[in-house]
């Protein structure tokens, strides 16, 4: 059974947006998985403050994976990218966020799906709404729509 996952794409270092469409071509590469669609790509500061620009993306992706599995691969294609962790939070070649996994929620040490604060963040509910009927709901109940209105288009640019 195909479940469609949104995968959130983020990069603030090694020409970003380059990295970005290369894992967009790894993430049609996964097993059992297919690269549905893809969001623009868009650039905004790092919530860190003094940290590189950000670009950011959001991916659907249908996948026959379950989610650790899939976790387990967009883990290889972070390392792949050369991701090496040092600090939370520090400058990365390449974040991929598990934002929704069907209409699961998952709470388990390794994964916690809807992914945590992308209610609040523009970069990941701008691009993912490109992707989705405009009444989506978010597995736990809550609507983009409203999600949108509370988040303002504010330091986003839409390359
Ligand atoms: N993990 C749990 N749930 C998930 C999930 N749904 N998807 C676990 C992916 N991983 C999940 O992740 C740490 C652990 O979270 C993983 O081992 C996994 O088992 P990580 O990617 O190593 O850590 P991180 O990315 O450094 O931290 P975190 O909290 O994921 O950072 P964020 O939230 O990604 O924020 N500003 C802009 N403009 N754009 C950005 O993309 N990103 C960050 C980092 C800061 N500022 C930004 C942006
Ligand atoms: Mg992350």
């Amino acid at each position: 059974m195909s479940t469609r996952a949104f995968i959130g794409l983020g990069s603030n270092l090694d020409e970003p947006a380059e990295q970005l469409r290369s894992a967009l071509r790894a993430l049609d590469q996964i097993p059992e998985s297919r690269l549905a669609a893809a969001s623009a790509l868009y650039t905004s500061d790092s919530l860190l403050p003094g940290h590189p620009r950000f670009t950011n993306a959001v991916a659907a992706l249908d996948t026959s994976l379950a989610p650790l599995a899939l976790l387990d691969a967009l883990q290889g294609i972070e390392h792949d990218q050369g991701r090496v962790r040092k600090e939370r939070w520090g400058p990365r070649t390449l974040d991929l966020d598990m934002l929704l996994f069907g209409d699961q929620v998952i709470d388990e040490p390794r994964l916690k799906v809807p992914h945590y604060h992308m209610q609040a963040r523009p970069f990941v509910l701008y691009p993912l709404a490109e992707l989705v009927p405009a009444d989506f709901r978010l597995a736990d109940g809550r609507s983009l729509a409203q999600l949108l209105q509370d988040c303002p288009f504010v330091g986003l640019e839409r390359l």
